[in-house]
């Protein structure tokens, strides 16, 4: 029995390291190396290239490196019956919330316009200098509700979207295609932390901004895919948003040609909101993998149907 780990375009080598601090027996391979492929049960993955698992007719499970496992899915021609989990770690939850407080802080406190000021030297107090934001999180897993109890906590209006109803304490949640209105009314902030499924695919699209309240902003810190990139800049145009913070893009690396980079109303990070931290994420894996050869239930698996 053998483990895979596939990510052809990540240094592993630390990775490598804490597997071999933790199970020093274990037996595992890097993809493409691998002699004895029927001895594979289990892989970790990483933007594989589509279709490497067919060479391996006894996988079980593939385990994401992160929290996403959207680069998993849309991999049709892996087996509906292999098992997929993802990581769920605190650690992670803690950073990706950090993150998305530090971008609202940002926009509540007005920090970009004294940033501007500052370049042309302009001493401006506010008379108001906050911003009263009403936020709307879409996307209510566990990391969607860590940032609604923090925002909570810090004195925001708080309001989720998600697929099926979430009850968060003092959150006032919506679901299903037929509240998206009455959510979208509440909030003139958008925080999207929904994962990337084929009916999310495209959500944030120019009929979804024309239903948001004039001047919204919105942050991205899902996956870029969820957004029509060329409609945000329409509905910057048409003043539905106001501003955007992205830490997740269509194409990454974002092309050095990309609209997005010389846009004043955008702010970007690249894709580092909330990167996995592998001294979190081995020991999961590694324990899923034990439980799969002793055929105990897995921990974090993903529902197929659901893509998440
Ligand atoms: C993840 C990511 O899914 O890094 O963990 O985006």
């Amino acid at each position: 029995m053998a483990l895979l780990i596939v990510a052809p375009n990540r240094d592993i080598s630390i990775w490598k390291k804490i597997i071999q601090e933790n199970d020093p027996e274990l037996e595992y391979y890097v993809w493409p190396d691998c002699e004895r492929k029927s001895e594979v049960v289990a892989a970790v993955a990483w933007n594989h290239p589509i279709g490497c698992f067919q060479d391996y007719p006894n996988i079980e499970l593939i385990s994401s490196m992160g929290a996403g496992v959207d680069h998993i899915m849309k991999d049709t021609t892996i087996d509906p019956e292999i098992k997929i989990t993802r990581i769920v770690d605190s650690v992670l939850t803690i950073s990706m919330t950090n993150y998305v407080l530090m971008a609202v802080l940002n926009y509540h406190k007005q920090f970009f316009k004294y940033q501007k000021d500052k370049d042309s030297k302009v001493w401006h107090q506010q008379v108001n200098p906050e911003i009263d934001l009403s936020i709307g999180i879409m996307g209510m897993g566990v990391l969607g509700q860590d940032v609604a109890l923090k925002l909570n906590d810090l004195g925001f209006k708080v309001f989720g979207y998600s697929n099926t109803k979430k009850i968060v304490s003092r959150v006032k949640s919506f679901a299903g295609q037929s509240e998206i209105q009455a959510f979208l009314n509440e909030i003139n902030m958008l925080i999207c932390m929904l994962p990337l499924t084929s009916s999310t695919r495209g959500i944030l699209n120019l009929s979804f901004f024309r239903k948001m309240q004039k001047g919204s902003i919105i942050i991205n810190v899902a996956r870029g895919a969820l957004l029509i990139e060329e409609d945000l800049l329409i509905a910057i145009e048409e003043g539905y948003i106001s501003s955007a913070f992205l830490d997740v893009f269509q194409t990454e690396p974002l092309p050095k040609d990309h609209a997005f980079w010389k846009h004043p109303d955008i702010f970007i990070t690249p894709h580092i909101a909330s990167v996995t931290n592998p001294y979190a994420a081995v020991p999961q894996i590694l324990n899923n993998y034990k439980r799969l050869l002793n055929k105990e239930p897995l921990q974090n698996l993903i529902d197929r149907n659901k893509e998440y």
